[in-house]
């Protein structure tokens, strides 16, 4: 497959400024027509005319009204056309219903919808799909279904027929159709300015109920986005459709977002706390995109972070201010240090701007969405927030309409506040996580930090130059109380030192509040505060930074030293979990333990090969001790995070239910279950239920559960994929290949749905002790079934391959069988472009 490379980008030859398409629906033979309105880029620099295609069947094609005599070049044309103004029309025959990749024109249980994104438009029409090409498209619809939607407003319908006009000129990867027999929830909203808009959400018939809330985190989107950065809706209808097949989770398309339904179902009966601010979350992100990814897109695919890390840090913003902004960063960094470190430590390590790419689909990553959204944050601490918003509100007016690159985005910084932003953009070009060494000087009441960053070498970029890093640090006194408040230290050099003057006692520093840069601190050099800090910082995430640092420290001490878990490590977790003065959500979030994945990285950075049983091992036992140790305090706890009433997914209530279902799987440790039971007996909410559920999987007294769960559910896909997932995710490890195997043959293992794929296999590849068991054969269950989805779904297969790039870390043998499943995956004749450029990359 051929390598596509940022420095080779050129302008378009044409422009478009209008798009008209009628599509006559059909399962296997659904027609195209399109009349699309070209003219000479003046900007060009070549004069070629090209259309994308894929998997077209060309029926006739017209330049001017003339027939064309077209050679077809792969899967795109290319002729001579007039290097004036023309008109280009074509009809060509597609099938929806057997494309199984979800990506251009399928069927999802009789429904018909669209992906474009990224290069999806080609597979329905020939066109210039490449996101700098912005039109004005008119749709008109064909097909005896009840609903036909496309972008922007309404323009007419009947029996059979509806049309459709947006306004907004936009690339062709947010273009979108549904038609199915759905019903729409509907709700209306009014902007600051005074538009009404139409708010629809569309759904199956049998899920209305579960519409109120998805609507409600619109309408909470639509006028936070009013508030913070004065953008306002611009169409007089927002559609939103739940699709159950659908790789992704959302897609932003202008004035008609389609979304999994999982990422917008919500009941309090089938979904949970996690679920419901999951929704809140992609509900923001995609109405957000109207203005920055839509209004103001991308030129071309290497900037996908211009509209992706900001839509993320946005998201972030509004979860942030909606429900506990503590909670809210802690959560962020979780999921941030879980998928985009493990991936900037890996062979498959690149910039958050990429220069090349085989497939664009493999490159829709945490780096892209999660460290994007560092960087903006970074950007805001550097500038200030005062600078921060102006400098938003002079990209939004310079570029609407427009198809933007990162220098564009940094200008309008650099126009705002003077500053220089050259080295700042290193973060943008260069892959991997810095390190960060602290060391610490003290004389003369004078408190120096110094400072040594260093980026480890990632494939292609093997010496890194230093980045800009704001470094938010607070001191503490001895005595707990707060001496030097947060400052942003601002370090450029690859080695800098701050002082502090005028202090009477050594202070305790409190690093990287707010983790106010992605970057691993190293804090060898300044001695050992994490129980200080955990018992006194200020600063909530430092706080809990400090519990997960004691935590990991116990465990590796654990896993290499053989040691006894720490008491002083227990002590200060009961002392937090018995705090009532700090809230319950955030408590929680200190009583949970690193993870297995987050373990074994930290081993293997420590010079050592993970042993992923040890890590198990070691987590096991730690459980069971805090069990023990803090038998006394959870039943007061337990009952005190009683929550009664009828549920309501906000953050007070969903902390409560988080504190008191952890509380509940150390007790059911040692009550053989029976609380998890009862739990379970008297859920009426699904958190209630499924935690329930989990604890009685994890001590194994979990058969009749099992059953009752299925049979209660069986009916709704949602919960029956809960139902994969956490049967795969509690299995042993030895038994956890096995417990998959056995999934897979259940009658309602849809493998074609990637929701369900996901759910199983993916939930063995979380499952780390699982996938990493001696015996192999977690990896050979994926790598067959991976081998088995690549034709019919290039996209999810290659997504889950990354559950192979971590094969580097471990012992010769596992290496051995991790390699001979991914050579296995490799030698697959026909293998797809997704796969083939993953392998290369993971292998190499
Ligand atoms: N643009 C793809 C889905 C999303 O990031 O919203
Ligand atoms: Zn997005």
């Amino acid at each position: 497959p051929q390598t596509i490379y940022l420095a080779d980008y050129t302008p378009p030859a044409f422009l478009v400024d209008a798009v008209h398409l009628t599509f006559r629906l059909d399962p296997n033979a659904t027609r195209v027509i399109s009349r699309i309105e070209f003219r000479p880029n003046p900007d060009a620099t070549s004069q070629d005319f090209m259309l994308h295609g894929e998997h077209l069947k060309l029926i006739w094609a017209k330049v001017d009204g003339q027939d064309v005599q077209t050679n077809l070049t792969g899967d795109s044309l290319k002729l001579d056309v007039p290097n004036a103004p023309f008109i280009w029309e074509a009809e060509v025959e597609i099938s929806p219903a057997t494309n199984t990749a979800l990506e251009g024109l399928y069927m999802s249980r009789g429904m018909y919808c669209t992906q474009c994104e990224a290069e999806g438009f080609r597979k329905i029409t020939y066109y210039p799909d490449r996101p700098d090409v912005m039109a004005v498209f008119t749709v008109r619809i064909e097909g005896n279904l009840p609903v036909l939607l496309s972008n922007g407003n309404a323009v007419a319908q009947g029996e059979g027929w509806a049309e459709w006009h947006d306004p907004w000129p936009k690339p062709a990867y947010l273009f979108a159709l549904v038609a199915g027999d759905l019903i729409a929830k509907s709700d209306t909203f009014t902007t600051r300015s005074g538009r009404q808009v139409d708010l629809n959400l569309y759904v199956r018939p049998g899920d209305e109920h579960k519409c109120d809330f998805g609507l409600d985190a619109l309408k909470r989107s639509m006028v936070w986005d009013e508030n913070f950065y004065n953008a306002e809706y611009d169409l007089d209808i927002f559609n939103i459709v739940a699709v159950d097949d659908f790789n992704m989770g959302a897609m932003e398309n202008k004035g008609l977002n389609i979304f999994n339904s999982a990422a917008v179902l919500a009941s309090p009966e089938t979904s949970t706390d996690a679920n419901y601010e999951r929704i809140e979350a992609i509900i923001a992100h995609e109405y957000f995109h109207n203005w920055t990814g839509n209004r103001i897109t991308c030129r071309d695919w290497f900037q996908l972070c211009l509209k992706e890390g900001l839509t993320v840090f946005r998201d972030q913003q509004f979860t942030a201010d909606e429900r506990s902004a503590a909670v809210a960063r802690i959560n962020d960094v979780m999921a941030l240090r879980g998928r985009q470190f493990r991936e900037d430590n890996g062979p498959l390590a690149h910039p958050v701007r990429p220069e090349s790419f085989v497939e664009i689909n493999n490159f829709y990553t945490a780096t892209v969405y999660e460290k994007g959204a560092e960087l903006i944050r970074m950007l805001k601490t550097l500038v200030g927030d005062q600078d921060y918003y102006k400098a938003l509100d002079l990209y939004f007016r310079r570029h609407d309409g427009q198809a933007c690159t990162i220098e564009d985005w940094l200008k309008v910084f650099e126009d705002t506040t003077g500053r220089d932003l050259t080295q700042f953009k290193r973060w943008y070009s260069q892959a991997g996580t810095p390190r960060l060494k602290v060391s610490e000087a003290f004389e003369n009441g004078a408190y120096t930090l110094t400072f040594r960053q260093n980026t480890p070498p990632t494939p292609g970029q093997e010496a890194k130059q230093p980045v800009v890093i704001p470094i938010a640090v607070g001191l503490l006194n001895p005595d707990g109380g707060e001496v030097v408040e947060t400052q942003v230290l601002e370090m450029t050099e690859a080695e800098q030192s701050f002082s502090f003057d005028g202090l009477g006692a050594k202070p305790i520093p409190s690093i990287l509040r707010g983790f106010s840069a992605p970057v691993i601190l190293e804090t060898d050099g300044i001695g050992d505060n994490a129980a200080f800090l955990l018992a006194h910082d200020t600063d909530p995430f430092n706080k809990w930074e400090s519990g997960r640092a004691l935590a990991r420290r116990t465990l590796i001490d654990m896993i290499t030293k053989g040691a006894a878990p720490d008491q002083a490590f227990l002590d200060a977790l009961l002392a937090v979990l018995r705090d009532d003065s700090l809230d319950p959500a955030f408590r929680a979030l200190v009583m949970r333990l690193p993870t297995q994945d987050e373990l074994a990285q930290t081993l293997f950075d420590m010079g050592h090969t993970p042993d992923p049983m040890a890590i198990y091992q070691a987590l096991e036992t730690l459980r069971q001790t805090m069990a023990q140790h803090m038998q006394d305090a959870l039943p007061r706890i337990y009952a005190a995070m009683h929550v009664g009433g009828s549920y309501s997914p906000d953050a007070e209530a969903a902390g409560k239910r988080a504190l008191g279902n952890t509380v509940l799987s150390l007790i059911s440790l040692t009550d053989g279950g029976a609380q998890a039971q009862k739990q379970y007996d008297s859920a009426d909410n699904m958190t209630q239920q499924l935690a329930a559920f989990g604890c009685l999987l994890n001590i194994d007294q979990s058969d009749t559960a099992t059953q009752s769960f299925y049979h209660q559910w069986k009916a709704d896909r949602l919960v029956i994929d809960k139902w994969f997932g956490l049967q795969i995710s509690y299995a042993a490890p030895a038994k956890a290949a096995e417990i998959t195997e056995h999934l897979t043959q259940h009658p309602d293992f849809d493998w074609k749905n990637p929701n369900r794929f996901r759910s199983t296999l993916g939930a063995l590849t979380g499952n780390a002790a699982g996938f990493h068991h001696p015996s192999g054969a977690g990896y050979d269950l994926v790598a067959d079934w991976l081998i088995r989805l690549d034709p019919v779904n290039p996209q999810t297969t290659a997504r889950m391959c990354t559950a192979f790039e971590t094969w580097r870390r471990y012992d010769t043998d596992r290496q051995a069988k991790m390699k001979a499943a991914l050579q296995r995956i490799a030698d697959k004749p026909n293998l797809s472009r997704d796969v083939t450029e993953m392998m290369a990359r993971i292998l190499n």
